[in-house]
């Protein structure tokens, strides 16, 4: 009889930074623009939140956010491990001096944990964000099925969250 060999496979989570470093137009320090969530439903226990960030002229790091929607703000990356996405959370998410970085369906992306109540398409709420260096920077989240006009547009759903 041969002998089964079970082989484990490790899988490393690689923060997938897709990080486009070009050059922006000079700008002091970090800017956040179309950040946007998928709507919930009641029970559902969090949201994912999508946005972009713009590097200053130096190197940044988000480190967290908070808002008065939900009781927690987490940062997570989703990566594939054979047909299944899995989510993770990561410490910070970096922002190169003059790069771009989108959190978008499918990648990088905000979690909203805990809900106070659903998010509903047509709202928005405030998010305050937490850089290393910019100290924190505060946005308007719009609650969209669809990603607003100019935000970074993903493809693959956020739905099968398990958490
Ligand atoms: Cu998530």
């Amino acid at each position: 009889m041969p002998t089964l060999r079970r082989t484990l496979l490790a899988t490393t989570a690689a923060l997938g930074l897709l990080a486009a470093a070009l050059p922006a137009l000079a700008q002091k320090t970090v800017k956040v623009e179309g950040a946007w969530a998928r709507p919930t439903v009641q029970g559902q226990g969090g949201g994912g939140g999508f946005l972009k960030i713009t590097g200053g002229a130096q190197a940044d790091r988000l480190l967290s956010g908070s808002t008065s929607a939900s009781n927690t703000v987490e940062l997570h990356t989703m990566t594939m491990e054979g047909d299944v996405m899995r989510m993770r959370q990561v410490p910070g998410i970096d922002v190169p001096a003059g790069g771009t970085v989108e959190l978008k369906p499918g990648g990088l992306h905000l979690m909203f944990m805990g809900l106070k109540q659903p998010l509903k398409a047509g709202e928005t709420f405030p998010l305050t964000l937490r850089f290393e260096k910019a100290g924190e920077v505060k946005v308007d989240v719009k609650v969209s099925s669809q990603p607003p006009a100019g935000a970074a547009a993903g493809h693959g759903g956020h739905g099968g969250h398990k958490h």
